[in-house]
């Protein structure tokens, strides 16, 4: 089929993609995420084996343009329909489904899905290019909810409006939460996102009606807008009603964060919702001071985490860091590494020459039940006085010396 060409969006268009529970086959999915950020959409990627009800949050949260499903284990009629009806349960029938599974989807089948409520099925043999054309054609207008969006949908299409560049998205208070709200930055691939999802997991143990958002941005691709916004893939304990997950694309900001992200920060502030805001910056540089905690303009949160792994070069390295000597807390992750015994003496010599207080936490973010994050849990709510909003008190941690 002959498809007209479409100019690029001035507004990228967002797709959120994942396979189903019970299916690994990835690696058509991950075709398609590559092939549709070359093509300026930011992707939100959830991973594979992936339930309907985290799909459907994450299409709420994320407010994207459609919901993408790559499916090959053969439960594509019931799998479908059943995130279809999820979202129409919540109010969010206005978000598109549609999706695609080689030869495992018949013609047959794509009929009963339409019927059902999936949009289209793109089948064995469809070209890359005629799927981006179609993708940008049909799909390019943000969905409109019926009526006045609600709860996470009214919150996110307030950031989604903020990232468009509506100086003011109105949003209104539902809760009386007082937010806490940490930066957390460090290299690319230090284990900033794990160790938000550890910290999440914390965080839900222990206030056990609170909530917790999470602002994570990620690069947009120079050349073409588009961007694989994959922090959401390492969220295990973001599948939780109690968890607001949004993945912001830098779309050209150089800050180390979206140019949306002190608006974003405000609408979630002011939604009174949440008692612990994280905002994980791309992976910055030396000289990357993205939450503003050297007085170049206002800051944007209440503390600064910094995090790093054990491969940072040497000691002069560590010297040029510049959040090292404003970060409140600060995190050696992947201690499972041979080289984090002198990397936790190195950085510790460098934290005490500054006689600033800050603390060194020890973490190995990739196990679960670690104690180093259990520790640097307790340091954080210690520093924000985090308190649940019921007034209960928090469960006790397990702390191991
Ligand atoms: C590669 C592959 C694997 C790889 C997966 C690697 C990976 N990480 O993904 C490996 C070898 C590991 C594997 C394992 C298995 N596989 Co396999 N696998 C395939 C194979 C050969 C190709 C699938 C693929 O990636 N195609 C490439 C994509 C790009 O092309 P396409 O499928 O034609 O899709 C087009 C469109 O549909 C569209 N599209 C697809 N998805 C999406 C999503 C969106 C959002 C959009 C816009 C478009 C789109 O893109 C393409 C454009 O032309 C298929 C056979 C086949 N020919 O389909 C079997 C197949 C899917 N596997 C099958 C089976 C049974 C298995 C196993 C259970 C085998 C076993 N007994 O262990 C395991 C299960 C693995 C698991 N954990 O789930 C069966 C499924 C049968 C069924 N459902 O009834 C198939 C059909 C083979 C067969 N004929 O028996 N598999
Ligand atoms: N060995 C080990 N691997 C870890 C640990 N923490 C995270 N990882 C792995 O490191 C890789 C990067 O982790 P992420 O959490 O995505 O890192 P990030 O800092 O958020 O990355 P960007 O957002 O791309 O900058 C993943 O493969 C994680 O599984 C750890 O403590 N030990
Ligand atoms: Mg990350």
């Amino acid at each position: 089929m002959a498809v007209a060409k479409s100019p690029r969006p001035t507004v990228p268009l967002r797709i959120l993609t994942a396979v189903p529970i019970c299916d690994g086959h990835d690696s058509a999915i991950t075709t398609i995420n590559i092939e549709l950020a070359r093509h300026g959409i930011e992707v939100i990627y959830l991973g594979y084996h992936q339930s309907v009800a985290t799909i459907a949050r994450a299409a709420v949260q994320e407010d994207v343009n459609v919901v993408g499903l790559s499916s090959y284990n053969g439960g594509h009629i019931v799998f479908f329909k059943e995130v279809v009806d999820a979202l129409r349960r919540g109010g969010n029938g206005d978000i598109p489904v549609f999706g695609g599974g080689g030869g495992t989807i018949t013609p047959a089948d794509e009929r009963v899905m339409r019927r059902q409520g999936t949009d289209r099925i793109f089948f064995a043999g469809t070209p890359l290019a005629e799927i981006m054309e179609l993708i940008r054609r049909d799909y390019a207008r943000l969905p409109r909810p019926k009526g006045r969006p609600q709860g996470d949908r009214a919150l996110a299409r307030a950031l989604t409006l903020a990232e468009r560049g509506d100086r003011g998205p109105k949003v209104r208070r539902s809760g009386s939460a007082r937010s806490f709200v940490v930066g957390v930055a460090g290299p690319g691939g230090a284990g900033k996102s794990t160790l938000i999802d550890e910290l999440t997991s914390r965080f839900l143990r222990s206030f056990p009606s609170g909530r917790i958002a999470i602002l994570a941005n990620d690069p947009s691709h120079p050349d073409s807008g588009g961007a694989i916004l994959g922090d959401r893939v390492s969220a295990i304990y973001a599948q939780d009603d109690r968890v607001f997950f949004r993945s912001l694309a830098t779309r050209g900001s150089l800050t180390g964060l979206s140019a949306a992200a002190p608006a974003a920060i405000e609408i979630l502030r002011a939604s009174g919702e949440f008692d612990l805001i994280l905002v994980e910056s791309v992976g910055v540089g030396q000289e990357s001071d993205p939450f503003r905690i050297f007085g170049r303009g206002p800051k944007l949160v209440d503390a600064t985490l910094f995090v790093l792994a054990p491969h940072y070069g040497g000691l002069i390295q560590l010297q040029k860091i510049a959040l090292l000597n404003g970060a409140d807390l600060v995190a050696l992750n992947k201690c499972d590494h041979p080289m984090a015994h002198t990397a936790r003496a190195e950085i510790q010599a460098r934290l005490n020459q500054n006689a600033r207080g800050q603390t060194l936490h020890a973490t190995t973010a990739a196990k679960h039940f670690d104690p180093g994050v259990d520790q640097l849990f307790a340091a954080l709510a210690r520093l924000g006085a985090l308190e649940p909003a019921g007034g209960e008190k928090p469960c006790q941690l397990r702390i191991e010396a």
